[in-house]
């Protein structure tokens, strides 16, 4: 064996030794890659060494070159070896991070709901939106002439004194109904006509368990040619029929200044009528105000507060709950 062979392999195991201490050191991918490229890599420290190899006599490189082969499989092991034992760490320490404990409370997250009177209003304006009906609104502050003179409500009418109606300073007035809107509404669009009208109104009662100052009301409002007190009635009974459920019904005769005939309509519940709704022809004086012809045109109207609808619905014994804000009262609708 010449000096160089033995040199050569003495490097090539001195490379060996150092190489796998730093392979089994390597605390990260990265260096261990570095080390793969310094021991491994094309100029790297395995052939440095080979490079020498050109300079054994022919007999000798066989030998060198086998040690150097088993050199490259070790280390190329080790490489293999280190390189998944760290990825499992890195895999074990990502999972040990991300653990989530299925056990622990939720984040409460309180949920909303529709107050029970926008509920009952929704329903009935998807009752009449299905027959045909158009939804309008209109101001809470009227004029004298919408909310009384176009509807028929002579200067002398109970509904007009000081007593029952809230007057502002300037001599408008808080609506007492939403039949105002209607007469906006007819006043900018030509018959015929299909319009639901829902929207708060001022009484000046006397606050008890069915009265409030200020409540709900949804009207409805057809004009056309030829239309009855048939089609007011049948238009009633498909509403309370799906408001309601199958329940007896009767028309008892009434008066509105802005009907004519009018009725008021009451449902049968556990034995006793309930009064839910007033009805009627609209007054010819009403379809001649907003420039109609009641010899072509005729109407009709009816009438409901959404409180006493609510009430009946829900079996409510006092108005006041409607407006209390009592979450424990609100949380059961
Ligand atoms: C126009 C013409 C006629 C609407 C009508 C009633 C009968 C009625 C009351 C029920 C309980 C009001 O909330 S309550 O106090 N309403 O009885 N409303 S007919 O008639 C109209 C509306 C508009 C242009």
């Amino acid at each position: 064996m010449t000096g160089q062979l033995s040199e050569l392999e003495s490097q090539l195991k001195t490379l060996q030794t150092e190489a796998q201490q730093a392979i089994a050191t390597a605390d990260t991918l990265d260096a261990l890659e570095q080390l793969r490229i310094q021991y491994l890599g094309k100029k790297g420290q395995l052939s440095v060494v080979l490079k020498v190899m050109g300079k054994l006599d022919a007999g000798d490189r066989p030998r060198i070159g086998s040690l150097a082969n088993q050199v490259k499989t070790a280390l190329q092991d080790d490489l293999e070896q280190r390189r998944e034992s760290l990825e499992s760490a890195a895999i074990e320490a990502r999972l040990a991070s991300e653990t989530l404990d299925v056990t622990m409370p939720g984040v409460y997250t309180p949920q909303g709901k529709l107050h029970p009177l926008t509920q009952t209003v929704d329903r009935a304006l998807d009752i009449f939106m299905g027959l045909g009906y158009t939804v309008a609104q209109g101001p809470e502050m009227e004029s004298d002439y919408y909310n009384f003179e176009a509807l028929n409500t002579p200067d002398d009418h109970p509904a007009r004194d000081m007593q029952d109606t809230f007057y502002l300073p300037d001599g408008n007035l808080l609506r007492t109904h939403t039949s105002s809107i209607q007469i906006r509404y007819m006043e900018n669009n030509d018959p015929p006509i299909r319009v639901a009208a829902p929207g708060r109104v001022y009484r000046r009662d006397t606050v008890d368990a069915t009265h409030s100052a200020v409540f709900h009301q949804l009207e409805i409002l057809a004009v056309d040619k030829g239309l009855t007190f048939t089609d007011l009635k049948g238009t009633v009974k498909i509403f309370l029929k799906e408001m309601f459920g199958d329940l007896p019904i009767r028309f008892r005769p009434s008066f509105f200044p802005f009907t004519e005939p009018s009725a008021e309509v009451d449902v049968q519940w556990r034995g006793r009528w309930l009064e839910v709704l007033g009805c009627g022809m609209v007054d010819p004086n009403v379809l001649k105000a907003v420039g109609y012809d009641p010899e072509i045109y005729t109407g009709f109207a009816a009438g409901f507060g959404v409180e006493r609808f609510a009430m009946v619905l829900h079996q409510l014994d006092d108005i006041r709950r409607l407006y209390n804000s009592d979450l424990r009262f609100l949380r059961q609708f």
